[in-house]
């Protein structure tokens, strides 16, 4: 093995001794990602924790209020603090100063001397000799016992010897301050620190040792500062921040004393996800583990106690709240203290320690017990509890949806309940789902001549009588009790249920009978308003459908022009008539008019409505759905000011693919 120049160092103190300490390092070197994981920018961010951890774990100890960490744009790092500096003796054993132990040997991190750490973070527990490994040249200044020492190593190995700089000025505080330059011999060329991560960072830190205090440096910037009085709570504040709150205040359970000090912060929100961030020693357990299994136990356990103190769940009937209902719309935060954690999984990220578990379940179960109980919190308490009681009936009504798709994934076949006015497709299985349309057609007459107009095999027909119901105008779940409104559902395969008084519809994907849906109304004043009530329904009931694309309109022709070969175009408005008049030298007595679709004969009808390859139609977008339902909305009861409604305002003309 090739040492570089350290191995000069003529003092006595570092002779032929501490070769064993120097071979220590040279494992990190020859596979970093052992010890920090990669070489990337990932690992790079690693070393700067690894040394700010250790700065921490000074501040749990309660002899440290500010951590500083600055960039200087050019690689160097610097991270300090107002500890009491790593001690500088010199160690019996070894004969070794203490500081130097720490920077060149591994795992020797906190375990040296008597009163060392009580909880240790550095998740990866490698220590700050990893750190000096992995520099081209690292720097410690310790100011300790009346003076300032300082020591020099590079690549790992050390060059100067714990040297006493001079005596503290008489104001100057204790503490350690180490600077290094990264070695980008072993680092990914072009990784650098990133101020964001890094102050996102120390942000998250700050919030979980109360008090403490982080500023960060970065050329360009002004300097941040990262400081929190209410610890988890002022964190979960902040997380919420976008979000629609149950309840006012932040829940905050603290026990900092406990055998395994908790810390529990909570705030239920409106939101459907659940976010729960978790910590042990100020490391973020991304994974969870057994800390997060007893928070789960311990809410879910209180919140069953009141709901059935409360009367608002009957027990006896076995009614009660599970894990997920009381974790949808929480965010919560927990932090531990372990004196040995124990990190497992791929990365590390989940909490092993069983300990854990019973520890944060008492203390959490005893503190959110009172909190509950307290007359003061009666309010919030009760809002808490019916966003977990919404929770359970959201869980529990779609048990019962999917239980009935299940059972009636059987039957659907079976067409016993589709509507006796439908004209379905033929039952050939193998034309597909998405090759099927349905023509919702208004009035019974032109329903007749559409069925004999369509192609039976892809095309089917809903005959559907006068105006149907405005979806927006009726309460919840009333919308089904019109008929029209109903065969809609029924025939697109959808299903209702009722979810207490309210009836929902769905429509799932898997459930559907088409693939298309076109509405066909006359080309006139009461077509349209027909148009928008089945367009607004659409965009009420079944947006999935919509948004999808699957909504269109068919545009029957006003007019037919004869052409002298005994052809004819088709015509949809008066302009485009008479720019079609001109163009083909025809006068009016060429013109028939269609006054509805009644007018039409099955071959009119196949050839403008039906037939893909001639017909047009009008696919309707979200977006026009949208308008056109808040158009109707606005309108709604004003039946004349409806009627002026057209549809054509709203939607866009599209080529629609056969
Ligand atoms: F990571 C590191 F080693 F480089 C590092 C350690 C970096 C920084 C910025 C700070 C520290 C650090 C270590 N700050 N404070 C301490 N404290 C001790 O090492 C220490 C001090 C006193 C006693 C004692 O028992 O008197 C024990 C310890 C472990």
């Amino acid at each position: 093995m090739a040492y570089p120049e350290g191995m000069a160092v003529t003092d006595d103190r570092y002779g032929a001794d501490e070769i064993q300490v120097l071979e220590g390092l040279e494992p990190v070197r020859l596979r970093p990602g052992m010890y920090v994981g990669g070489t990337g920018q990932r690992a790079l961010h690693h070393l700067v924790w690894e040394v700010v951890d250790n700065a921490v774990d000074e501040a749990l100890a309660g002899h440290c209020t500010e951590i500083r960490v600055e960039l200087d744009g050019d690689g160097v790092v610097t991270v300090a603090d107002d500890g009491r500096g790593i001690p500088v003796g010199v160690n019996r054993q070894t004969g070794v100063s203490a500081l130097e132990l720490v920077f060149t040997r591994l795992h020797a991190g906190g375990k040296f001397g008597g009163g060392g750490y009580k909880v240790s973070g550095g998740l990866h527990g490698v220590g700050a000799s990893v750190v000096n490994a992995l520099s081209a040249w690292l720097e410690v200044e310790v100011r300790r016992e009346g003076h300032l020492w300082r020591q020099r190593y590079e690549r790992g190995v050390t060059v100067t010897p714990v040297e006493q700089v001079r005596p503290l000025a008489r104001d100057e505080a204790t503490g350690t301050t180490v600077r290094w330059r990264s070695d980008d011999t072993i680092f990914d060329p072009g990784v650098h620190l990133s101020p964001t991560t890094l102050a996102a960072r120390l942000r998250e830190k700050a919030y979980l040792v109360r008090g403490l205090r982080f500023t960060l440096r970065v050329p360009g910037h002004e300097e941040q500062v990262f400081r929190s009085e209410r610890g988890l709570a002022d964190y979960v504040r902040e997380l919420n921040e976008e979000r629609e709150p149950v309840h006012p205040e932040v829940i905050s359970l603290y026990a900092p004393d406990a055998d395994v000090p908790t810390e529990v912060a909570l705030g239920w929100t409106a939101s459907a996800d659940e976010r729960v961030y978790s910590f042990c020693n100020v490391v973020n357990t991304v994974d969870g583990g057994t800390h997060v299994s007893g928070l789960r136990r311990a809410l879910t356990r209180c919140l069953n106690v009141h709901a059935w103190e409360t009367g608002r769940l009957k027990r006896d009937r076995g009614e009660s709240l599970e894990p997920k209902d009381v974790f949808e719309g929480l965010t919560a935060a927990l932090s531990v203290m372990l004196e040995d954690p124990k990190f497992e999984g791929q990365t590390k990220g989940r909490l092993n320690n069983s300990e854990a578990q019973a520890a944060v379940q008492s203390v959490t179960q005893a503190a959110f017990g009172e909190w509950l109980a307290a007359r003061e919190n009666a309010a919030q308490a009760r809002a808490i509890l019916e966003r977990c009681l919404l929770g359970r009936e959201i869980r529990l009504a779609k048990g019962r949806i999917s239980k009935k798709l299940r059972n009636a994934a059987t039957s659907i076949f079976s067409d016993s309940n589709l509507p006796g006015k439908l004209a379905d497709t033929l039952d050939n299985p193998a034309v597909a789902i998405d090759d099927r349309e349905l023509f919702v057609v208004e009035g019974d007459s032109a329903g007749g001549s559409a069925k004999a107009a369509r192609d039976a095999s892809t095309q089917a027909i809903l005959p559907i009588r006068g105006k149907i119901l405005n979806v927006l105008g009726a309460k919840n779940g009333r919308a089904f009790d019109n008929a029209e409104v109903d065969n809609i559902l029924v025939a697109l395969g959808g299903r209702k249920d009722a979810i207490g008084k309210t009836v929902v519809a769905t429509l799932e994907p898997a459930m559907r009978r088409y693939g298309k849906v076109v509405i066909t109304a006359d080309a006139d004043a009461d077509g349209a308003h027909i148009a928008n009530l089945l367009v607004t329904l659409f965009h009420e009931l079944f947006p999935r459908f919509l948004s999808e694309g699957r909504l269109f309109l068919a545009r029957p022709p006003l007019f037919r022009v004869a052409l002298p070969d005994s052809s004819y175009v088709y015509v949809h408005t008066e302009r485009e008539l008479q720019a079609t008049l001109k163009r083909t030298r025809r006068t009016g007595d060429h013109v028939t008019r269609f006054k509805g679709l009644g007018e039409m004969n099955a071959d009119q009808l196949r050839e403008t409505v039906f037939e893909p390859s001639t017909r047009r139609l009008l696919q309707i977008s979200m977006e026009d759905a949208a308008l056109v339902a808040e158009t109707v909305n606005l309108l709604m009861g004003s039946q004349a000011g409806a009627r002026r409604v057209w549809l054509e305002d709203a939607a866009r003309d599209v080529e629609v693919e056969v």
